[in-house]
């Protein structure tokens, strides 16, 4: 086997984002582009020599070309073995386990998460470390740095390999091992969680409507919960992935998970529904006729974990991003354990969880998971709240209202303006930052600033610092209005404003949302000026 050194020019904007590198598909088709930024992350690498990569992606367009680009690479910079998810398929959760069961030095995972795939939509690429999550800052920063100076990439001349063949494969002095991407991850779930209790549940007529959104969760969907938890067959929708996810978003959103909310809403709803995207790290919770939000459903699994086998022993600690509602913030106290407030990205719960400082985990991203893998993971959250519905055997609704009436509701809402002019929102975030010091005192209508800053997350762990992760307006009566820019889009800013009030036990615990914050809702043009800068009236999405 000879190694080619091929030359290369740097691209100038290989910066990894919230998750990864995420661009349309036609810039990583520009000449060596996937290449560059592959061969960058192995050049922040030290001491990977023989050691084993994990690569497998989301299955959307250009997956297996790149899976072919990483294999290559991988062999001539030297790693001993390549295991690869079968036909190129790892979720993202699934790529967190096989790193940790392999034993792997990282994995290089192909996705764009929730965004959508196909020629002229979205890919990415992102690195995971050996725990099994995504790169911190300190190795995505070096990453960009070796992009921008890149001279020359490694690969080797050989065939494509055979993606769909389980087996091994000598390349070299390295094996590539092609494994079924689905059983290492179907098996640690049946660790975590009472398969035995769920198939109960299930068999006694309670039903379950699944959304894979034509991504990755099908082949996991339909193994765990049809094979394996005696769902009936078609329990998995939309359970087959495809390279454009069927032409829609495969975001588990009240937007774009549209027909299973309405089923659920609707008079014949099955018990339970869910939803996972792209690369099947989140979920979407819908009960009969009640969404769950994220920021609640973090709470209500912490709240109930205990009722699972893997978390019988109890928390350690919970973590949540900055953004989420303070829902879990009440558990924690309940539970008497710590609660951890950290940036928008999941690689900041990594140290938490390694640490052995917190167990759950969650983002209002849709996010939600623990210390089983390093990735927020999309069907165990299904699970354990399966697992909680068999042991309670009470509905959702009862569920939620009962963990309401003994913690308080946080009436939250995330609105979102998509593909507005960068420009326009960097200028409107800095104005906002400007006018932090004057806001604290200052009324709008009925709502007084309390306080107001510009997150910033010092990691009690490795004390590392991360800064400017979004600007936090709280009000007199605990209210808060954030706002930040999406570090996940592929095509100008996405604006997040994230919008929530606490009602107290005792309280009105059974208002429509949006009646809820109206009042916040209204504050949000007098104190950020969306509209003055960027022309936009409305929220392009409201989650
Ligand atoms: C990624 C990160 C999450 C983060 C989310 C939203 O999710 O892994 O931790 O909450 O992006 O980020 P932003 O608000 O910056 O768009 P995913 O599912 O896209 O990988």
């Amino acid at each position: 086997m000879t190694v080619l050194t091929i030359a290369t020019t740097p691209y100038a904007d290989q910066k990894p984002g919230t998750s990864g590198l995420r661009k349309k598909v036609p810039v990583f088709q520009q000449p060596n582009y996937a290449a560059n930024f592959i061969q960058s992350i192995f050049d922040s690498l030290d001491g990977f020599a023989g050691t084993t990569l994990v690569i497998g992606g989301d299955g959307r367009f250009f997956n297996r070309e790149v899976i072919q680009i990483a294999i290559r690479m991988g062999i001539a910079n030297g790693f001993g073995r390549i295991i690869v998810g079968r036909g190129g398929i790892l979720s993202t959760p699934a790529a967190s386990c096989v790193i940790r069961a392999y034993g792997a030095f990282g994995g290089i995972v192909l996705s764009a998460s929730h965004n959508p795939g196909g020629p002229t939509e979205d890919f990415g690429i992102k690195y995971n470390i050996s725990n099994g999550g995504p790169a911190p800052e300190k190795i995505t920063d070096a990453i960009f740095a070796i992009s921008r100076t890149i001279t020359r990439y490694l690969t080797i001349e050989a065939p494509d390999v055979d993606l769909d063949k389980d087996g091994e494969t000598r390349i070299g002095g390295s094996v590539v091992q092609i494994i079924d991407p689905v059983a290492d991850y179907a098996a640690l779930m049946e660790q975590l969680f009472d398969f035995d209790a769920i198939r109960t549940l299930i068999g006694s007529g309670f039903r379950v409507a699944f959304d894979a959104m034509s991504a990755v969760t099908g082949p996991y969907a339909t193994e765990i919960l049809e094979r394996r938890l005696g769902c009936p067959a078609g329990t998995v929708r939309n359970g087959t992935p495809l390279p454009d996810f069927g032409g829609h978003h495969p975001d588990p959103n009240l937007v774009h998970a549209k027909e299973l909310y309405d089923l659920m809403m609707g008079a014949d709803a099955p018990d339970f529904g869910a939803a996972s995207d792209g690369d099947g790290d989140r979920n979407l919770i819908i009960g009969k006729g009640i969404f769950v939000t994220p920021s609640d459903s973090l709470a209500m699994l912490a709240a109930n974990a205990h009722l699972a086998p893997g978390y019988k022993a109890g928390l350690k600690g919970i973590a949540r991003s900055m953004p989420t509602s303070g829902a879990a913030d009440r558990v924690a106290e309940a539970l008497g354990v710590p609660l951890y407030e950290t940036p928008t990205g999941w690689k900041f719960f990594g140290n938490l969880l390694d640490a052995g400082m917190a167990t759950i985990c969650g983002e209002e991203s849709a996010g939600t998971g623990s210390d089983h893998v390093r990735e927020k993971d999309g069907l165990w959250a299904v699970l354990l709240w399966l697992n909680i519905l068999a042991a309670r055997r009470e509905s959702v609704m009862a569920i939620a209202q009962d963990h309401w009436s003994r913690f308080g509701r946080n009436y939250y809402a995330r609105h979102d303006y998509e593909g507005v002019d960068s420009a326009a929102a960097d200028a409107m975030m800095a104005e906002l930052r400007g006018k932090l010091g004057t806001l604290p005192g200052t009324a709008f209508g009925t709502l007084t600033v309390a306080t107001s800053d510009d997150f910033a997350y010092l990691d009690p762990v490795d004390g590392s610092t991360s800064n400017q992760q979004g600007i936090r307006i709280l009000f007199e009566g605990g209210s808060r209005i954030v706002f930040r820019l999406s570090g996940t889009g592929t095509s100008g800013a996405t604006i997040r404003v994230y919008i929530e009030r606490y009602e107290p036990v005792g309280g009105d615990l059974a208002q429509a949302t949006p009646d809820a914050i109206a009042d916040l809702v209204g504050t949000v043009e007098a104190i950020a000026g969306i509209a003055r800068h960027t022309g936009r009236t409305e929220p392009d999405v409201i989650t």
